[in-house]
């Protein structure tokens, strides 16, 4: 069998929603770069979705989330030796909130895009995400 260290891993997507806008930004320096994503990283151990999408927003971000939900999960095999499960977790801000660059090693940006209207190329999660059954208005 594989060793564990090839197994697949889980990432948390938070998709936080403005209104009807959420918040992405272009990957760079690791895989995906150049491709827009949402704000997440990986599940630590012993974390709860729910801290996971706390923690990452406020380091990717700066801003400070409550109470994120669960909202949906893909399955995305990017290689033969790069394997992600996504726990995508959902929020919405208040209409002040901005979002800070504070890894801008890791990303070239954040903006705040209409949920029809994410720039492309995405980042494959998120593209599943997108062609997913899941609707984030009702
Ligand atoms: P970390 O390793 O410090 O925990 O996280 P990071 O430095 O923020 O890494 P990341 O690349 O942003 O996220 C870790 C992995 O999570 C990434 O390589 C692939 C996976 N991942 C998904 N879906 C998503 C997503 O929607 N957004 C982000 N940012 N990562 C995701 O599978
Ligand atoms: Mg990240
Ligand atoms: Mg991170």
């Amino acid at each position: 069998s594989p060793a564990a260290s090839d197994r697949p891993k889980v990432g948390v997507g938070v998709l936080l929603f403005k209104g009807e806008n959420v918040l992405v930004g272009k990957r760079k320096g690791s895989h995906g770069s150049g491709t827009f994503a949402l704000p997440g990283g990986h599940l630590e151990l012993g974390e709860s979705f729910e801290q996971c999408a706390i923690r990452e927003v406020l380091e990717e971000t700066g801003v400070q989330i409550r109470d994120p939900v669960f909202a949906y999960a893909t399955n995305t095999v990017f290689n033969a030796t790069t394997h992600y499960v996504t726990i995508f977790m959902r929020v919405d801000v208040e209409p002040g909130v901005e979002a800070k660059l504070m890894e801008p090693d890791k990303c070239e940006g954040w903006t705040w895009v209409p949920w029809d209207s994410i720039p492309e190329p995405m980042f494959e999660p998120l593209l599943a995400l997108k062609e997913s059954r899941y609707q984030p208005f009702g």
